[in-house]
């Protein structure tokens, strides 16, 4: 059987919205992460990334983490690419050139987006957007997220997906990290091609069956 370890309020949400859109059986074995426990070591405390039987699993200690009948798989991107792969269907790559572009884009996702779109995430969930710090914060992470979304914008307005021309796990990968900046409208309202991308991915039943489950983890 397919494990996930996560919650949804993490980066889970990359291989459950996958597995959602699949319609594949798994189970998710939940690990909170430690920094949201008071005493993550203290004993009862909930299974957490700290935890000797997660890092057992993980020796990183950060999830998500996946085993697939003893494949055991971390990287939450590594993971749906794998999944993809393993499942097929249009949802994942049909040759080597489409899988070495959903790498691609996944790759550019992770290390020209993520950091400064996280900024914006954790700055909003904060409740900091409004002071001073949290001003020059979003400013900051708004600039070093410009020419990554203006490529973005760019390949949007040239094609209806990241690859192929249909709806793939490079856009399940590279929609999640762009969800994190999603709190600062000007980003989106300056890119219609981006903007429509990332709210059709997101009407997908698929989406709406990770996040309605996310909504309903304790904050
Ligand atoms: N690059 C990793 C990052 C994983 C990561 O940092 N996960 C966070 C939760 S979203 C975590 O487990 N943090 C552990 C901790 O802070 O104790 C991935 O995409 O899977």
């Amino acid at each position: 059987m397919l494990k996930i370890y996560g919650v949804y309020r993490s980066r889970a949400t990359r291989p459950l919205w996958l597995i959602e859109e699949l319609g594949i059986p798994f189970e998710l074995v939940p690990v909170i992460q430690a920094y949201r426990l008071k005493e993550p070591m203290a004993p009862g405390a909930p299974v957490n990334t700290l935890s000797a039987e997660f890092l057992a699993v993980n020796p990183m200690g950060s999830v998500p983490s996946m085993d697939d009948d003893g494949f055991v798989l971390h990287e939450s991107l590594a993971i749906t690419l794998y999944l993809a792969r393993k499942y097929g269907g249009d949802i994942s790559p049909r040759d080597i050139a489409e899988e070495a572009q959903m790498v691609q884009w996944s790759l550019f996702g992770a290390t020209s987006i993520e950091t400064p779109a996280l900024k914006i995430s954790s700055t909003i969930a904060g409740g900091k957007q409004d002071s001073e710090e949290g001003k020059t914060d979003i400013e900051v992470a708004a600039r070093l997220l410009k020419r990554p979304f203006d490529a973005l914008e760019k390949h949007l307005s040239n094609n209806s997906h990241m690859v192929g021309g249909r709806f793939t796990v490079a856009d399940i990968n590279v929609a999640e990290v762009v969800r994190y900046a999603q709190g600062y409208a000007p980003l989106f309202d300056s890119r219609p091609a981006l903007k429509a991308w990332i709210e059709a991915a997101q009407a997908r039943p698929g989406f709406k069956a990770m996040w309605d489950k996310r909504t309903a983890e304790p904050a």
